[in-house]
């Protein structure tokens, strides 16, 4: 493993937010992603908190402002001047009255991790700077988080269900691209897909412009990814309208990454002294017990789930290790911290995003193989919270090796870490500060 120099790491990962930094908010990479993404600037935020918590403050204050009147946090705000397939073209915001009308943004969300970070600035801001950030930032956390159970779980199941695979952060994630592939698909797409002519796509494509197709979603995935969020604008992008066998996910990440948020979000409600309204705290009690719902035993492993029939969506990913973070039953607990150390899980440079041995594992592509910073941090995270320190020590050690060794690429291959997808990334940078 190669030896970490702390203050240099610190100082290029600077350097990289430097470079990203738009005044007041960062984009997650200045070529592939010129735009604000929800958790990219949550991730950002926590990172920035270790060094300058005003700046962090800022990050946090900018995404908001692309919230919307019904308290949904998009995840996307729009940079202005930059129209690329996939952005604001796709979603013209502005069409709904609930979106704001100075920015544009999508009409989708991204995980929860708003509370995670604004609690993370807070704890580094003092006196009356900190008062003033509660002030402004708290009620608006509370009006996500009940736009999230009200419209997201309006059944009141105690877990909130996903309409976009890009909502679950994970974008590309086998057990997602399945559920897409599966789920009706309007006529022309199944002729764009039986005919090949996907392909054609990558000519509008900006991502590919700058990484290798290979390392990237496939040209088919991008597509019925594309077409899924035209359908939703038919449906208003509300979870009631959408049509009978439309894709209707409770994500295992994004579930227990809310209730992480959860119990940061009710200590920073108490200490701005905002109250919770009881549905809010009533489904903040819910969302731990129903999300033992989401373990399946076949696959030993937390689980997204169809919420139309109940049905696991296999295969396991990266994303049951967020369980350890959300607190989960104590033999399950023990079931996923050793798996954390077999080999399918460990290989050179952990955590892989989907097991190398796992039939769709690709080690190059996105979402369905390569090791990122962020589900690492999360993964640290999880272990300390589970009391597993040394653990926890390993995986933080191998995160900075990584990126001491390979630079702070998007994510990166777990055989042999090369530095894959966009270089000098945010939260790959971001999260460095957080882990040192
Ligand atoms: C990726 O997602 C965007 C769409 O939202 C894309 O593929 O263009 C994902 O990795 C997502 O989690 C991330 O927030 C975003 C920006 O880094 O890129």
């Amino acid at each position: 493993m190669t030896a970490v120099d702390p203050s240099r790491l610190a100082a290029s990962a600077r350097a990289v937010l430097a470079r990203n930094d738009r005044g007041t908010w960062t984009v997650p990479s200045t070529t592939l992603y010129p735009h604000q993404w929800l958790w990219d600037s949550c991730f950002v935020a926590i990172g920035l908190a270790t060094i300058d918590p005003g700046r962090a403050a800022t990050e946090l204050r900018s995404l908001l402002r692309g919230q919307w009147s019904n308290g949904m946090v998009p995840h996307m705000v729009f940079a202005p001047g930059v129209d690329d397939l996939g952005s604001r073209r796709l979603w013209r915001s502005q069409r709904d009255p609930r979106a704001p009308r100075d920015v544009d943004t999508s009409c989708i969300t991204q995980p929860p991790v708003l509370a995670i970070a604004v609690h993370a600035v807070a704890a580094r801001l003092a006196g009356a700077e900190r008062d003033a950030f509660l002030a402004d930032v708290v009620p608006r956390v509370l009006a996500y988080h009940g736009w999230l159970y009200r419209e997201r779980d309006p059944a009141r199941t105690g877990l909130v269900t996903l309409v976009h695979p890009w909502e679950c952060g994970l974008d590309t994630t086998p057990p997602w691209m399945a559920a897409l592939a599966g789920a009706p698909q309007p006529w022309w797409l199944r002729a764009a897909l039986r005919l090949r002519v996907a392909r054609l796509v990558r000519w509008f494509r900006r991502d590919t412009r700058y990484v290798p197709a290979a390392e990237r979603s496939s040209d088919d995935d991008g597509l019925r990814m594309l077409a899924l969020a035209r359908s939703l604008g038919r449906a208003g992008y509300d979870l009631a309208r959408l049509p009978p066998g439309a894709l209707r996910v409770e994500d295992v990440a994004f579930n227990a990454l809310l209730i992480v948020a959860n119990r940061r979000l009710a200590e920073l409600a108490g200490a701005a002294g905002v109250p919770v309204d009881d549905d809010l705290t009533a489904a903040m009690a819910s969302a731990p017990v129903r999300f033992e719902e989401l373990w399946s035993d076949a696959d030993a492993a937390y689980c997204a789930r169809d919420a139309t029939s109940g049905a696991p969506l296999g295969p396991p990913t990266i994303a049951s290790f967020f369980a350890l973070w959300a607190g989960v039953r104590p033999d399950r607990q023990r079931t996923l911290v050793s798996q954390l150390r077999e080999s399918r899980w460990n290989p050179a440079h952990p955590v892989p995003s989907v097991a190398v041995d796992a039939p769709v594992f690709d080690a190059r592509r996105y979402w369905k193989g390569p090791t990122w910073i962020n589900t690492n941090w999360i993964v640290v995270e999880g272990l300390r919270a589970a009391g597993e320190s040394q653990l926890a020590d390993r995986l933080r050690d191998a995160s900075l090796a990584l990126v001491a060794e390979h630079g702070f690429a998007e994510y990166f291959s777990p055989f042999d870490g090369e530095p894959l997808g966009a270089d000098e990334f945010s939260w790959s940078a971001a999260l460095t500060l957080a882990l040192l």
